[in-house]
């Protein structure tokens, strides 16, 4: 049973996380990660955690800002729409663009712009030539949702998903990828840590819910059929030992770069893998541990350890993460304040 005060703990471990990975994450994008360049991540995050030193601090990039506009579009006394989330991308865009952006997601916010968001998904749609977008762009953001969903049934979830990745990746890769991602961190929700976690039951309830979500009429005509749960397969693979977990083959089977295909799978591993299924193994650095693995891997770090960080946040809560590390990234006290505004919604 989750309680309030976990539930609470819980909702702001989740948008902690999110905007811990991707400030600590963003300085080692595609960089290679030898033994020296992961002794300097390892480093540079016991600096983050160890006594407060102030400014400068860690700054956020495009995935808590969107993170914020979902969440912020969520709790508008209107309620949600797919053009007051445009709306609001377009907004937070054009006051402060150089956050990282993907290199096509900007050609939407800026079609939006100029027909004055008379069609919200559009531009969305004529993304590469009408196939969409299938950029990890929507998962990265999907966090609220899940905190927003937590009592509701699981396809009001999917729903909502699929409405809010439509107004900037349509591609069906793009929207599972980001589905994927709010049910792991949904799961976690309503998890308690002080219980053990049956790695088998977490991976085969999200896989249940992704063969749903992957079913098509004629798989001979659909190159995507089973795309995730052919992912989640590989996850089980390397969690149960069948196959080696060795950075090389974690980033073959499962990747690090941008598309959702290749990072989302990669995320829900990350917090799994540094995460033990009995209390007696429970490492208190668990979250810790998820951060520093994720970006250890190297690639789209700060959108890979954000997700994994949303994930494990929302598993322990916030009270396993270090005060300090919270207190160096850009706005933390925002993010928790909308951690709290959706928890009494
Ligand atoms: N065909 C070919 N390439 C594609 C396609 C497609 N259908 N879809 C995506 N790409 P984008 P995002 C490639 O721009 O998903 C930032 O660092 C293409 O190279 O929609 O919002 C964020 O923090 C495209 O530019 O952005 C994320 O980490 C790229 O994927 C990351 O970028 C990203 O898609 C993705 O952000
Ligand atoms: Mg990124």
């Amino acid at each position: 049973m989750v309680d309030k005060v976990l539930l609470r703990s819980k909702f702001r471990g989740t948008l902690l996380g999110s905007l811990i990975g991707d400030c600590c994450g963003a300085p080692f994008e595609g960089q290679l990660m030898d033994s020296g360049s992961k002794l300097v991540l390892k480093k540079n995050l016991d600096t983050l955690e160890g006594p407060f030193f102030k400014a400068p601090y860690k700054k956020f990039t495009d995935d808590t800002a969107m993170t914020r506009c979902v969440a912020n579009t969520l709790l508008d006394p209107n309620g949600f729409s797919q053009k007051l989330l445009a709306k609001n991308f377009v907004k937070e865009y054009y006051k402060d663009p150089k956050r990282g952006y993907g290199a096509a997601v900007v050609d939407v916010f800026a079609k939006l712009r100029m027909s004055k968001l008379s069609d919200p998904l559009g531009p969305a749609q004529a993304q590469f030539g009408g196939t969409g977008s299938y950029g990890n762009g929507a998962a990265m953001r999907v966090a609220p949702m899940a905190l927003f969903c937590v009592k509701h049934e699981k396809n009001q979830l999917v729903e909502l998903v699929q409405q809010s990745s439509s107004v900037t990746h349509t591609h069906i890769l793009g929207i599972n990828g980001a589905i994927l991602q709010a049910l792991a961190i949904k799961q976690c929700l309503l998890l308690d840590p002080r219980e053990n976690l049956n790695k088998k039951v977490f991976l085969s309830s999200l896989k249940k819910d992704i063969k749903e979500l992957e079913q098509v009429n004629d798989p001979d005509l659909d190159d995507n059929c089973n795309a995730y749960e052919k992912q989640l397969n590989a996850i089980e693979q390397l969690l149960d030992g069948k196959i080696d977990p060795s950075d090389e083959n974690v980033l073959n089977m499962l990747g690090h770069n941008v598309q959702a295909l290749y990072s989302v799978p990669t995320a829900v591993f990350c917090f799994l893998k540094c995460t033990a299924e009995t209390l007696e193994d429970t490492d208190q650095n668990s979250f810790r541990n998820t951060l520093e693995y994720a970006i250890s891997l190297g690639g789209d770090t700060d959108t890979i350890a954000s997700m994994a960080c949303a994930i494990s946040g929302a598993y322990f809560g916030s009270t396993v993460i270090s005060e300090n590390l919270i207190r160096h990234c850009e706005d933390s006290e925002g993010i928790i304040k909308l951690a709290d505004q959706l928890l009494e919604l």
